[in-house]
């Protein structure tokens, strides 16, 4: 990925880009994903203020889709967004993680999580054993979740960080759940039930169908790109339901 935009972000953002890059290249093998060619690198004015955003996409046997997202709003706002799709054939959570802060100063938005797609709403118990054994964490400040967010696990970390040190004990948390879904994802075997595959997509679609209500991401899109851009923006790039698609190919094949 381009470091144009990652040197000049917010450190922990910067920090977090190049941990979350090194895990991958560490545990998957990656392979290359093609991103529209409009939507790789994207350009856009909100009210007079620059908006910039760089997306990078891998793709794996285990994953459909690896995608972080880098975006600069105007002189002030620094966004990182990373969510891993697996396929439909792997009943693996969706480890997604956000944040949101300020060029020269803090962050006001961080959150992790390895979000279940079962319909008991369980992740796999190789993650539980290992997600059992960190250590609790006391955040200042941890956050609520929106109405939308009854998708993410009891594992969900929501927090404004404060100070280096709360900073850097999100950064370890996410390392330890990203380095952890990647090991276990590179040792899961793929379903082969049309049943359970079924179910994997589900889940997905619900996911995907809750983080597009996210209205915070949404307004800022819309004010730099308008509501008709965003819409296709946020169904495609962000939480596109491509799965279902795989998953009949997958079924019919069997
Ligand atoms: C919150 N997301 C936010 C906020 C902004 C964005 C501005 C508000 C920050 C705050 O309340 O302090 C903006 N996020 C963006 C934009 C993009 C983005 C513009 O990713 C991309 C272009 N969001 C995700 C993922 C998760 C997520 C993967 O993209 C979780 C795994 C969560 N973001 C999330 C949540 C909130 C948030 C839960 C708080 C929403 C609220 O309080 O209503």
């Amino acid at each position: 990925m381009s470091s144009s935009l990652r040197s000049l972000q917010n450190p922990l953002i910067r920090e977090l880009a190049n941990c979350i890059e090194s895990v991958w290249q560490e545990n998957l093998q990656l392979a290359t994903y093609t991103i529209p060619q409009d939507l790789g690198y994207i350009e856009g004015a909100l009210e007079d203020e620059k908006v910039v955003i760089e997306n990078c996409c891998y793709q794996t046997s285990q994953f459909r889709k690896l995608h972080m997202e880098l975006a600069q709003i105007g002189n002030g706002l620094d966004i990182l967004h990373c969510v891993m799709f697996p396929n439909p054939d792997y009943n693996l959570p969706i480890f997604g993680t956000d944040l949101v802060g300020r060029r020269g100063g803090g962050i006001s938005a961080a959150i992790v999580d390895l979000s279940p797609v079962n319909s008991d709403r369980s992740i796999p118990q190789p993650y539980q054993r290992n997600l059992a054994q960190l250590p609790p964490l006391a955040f200042s400040q941890p956050r609520d979740l929106p109405a939308w967010g009854d998708i993410f696990s009891d594992y969900c970390l929501f927090v404004r960080p404060v100070g280096v040190a709360e900073e850097q004990l999100f950064l370890q948390r996410v390392t330890d759940f990203l380095t952890l879904h990647c090991q276990v994802a590179s040792r899961t075997q793929p379903l082969t039930s049309a049943k359970e595959i079924l179910q994997v997509v589900a889940g997905q679609r619900n996911y995907c169908t809750k983080q597009q209500q996210n209205d915070k991401t949404r307004r800022i899109l819309e004010k730099s790109f308008g509501t008709e851009w965003t819409e296709r923006y946020m169904t495609t790039m962000l939480f596109d339901m491509d799965m279902e698609l795989e998953a009949s190919d997958i079924v019919q094949s069997k």
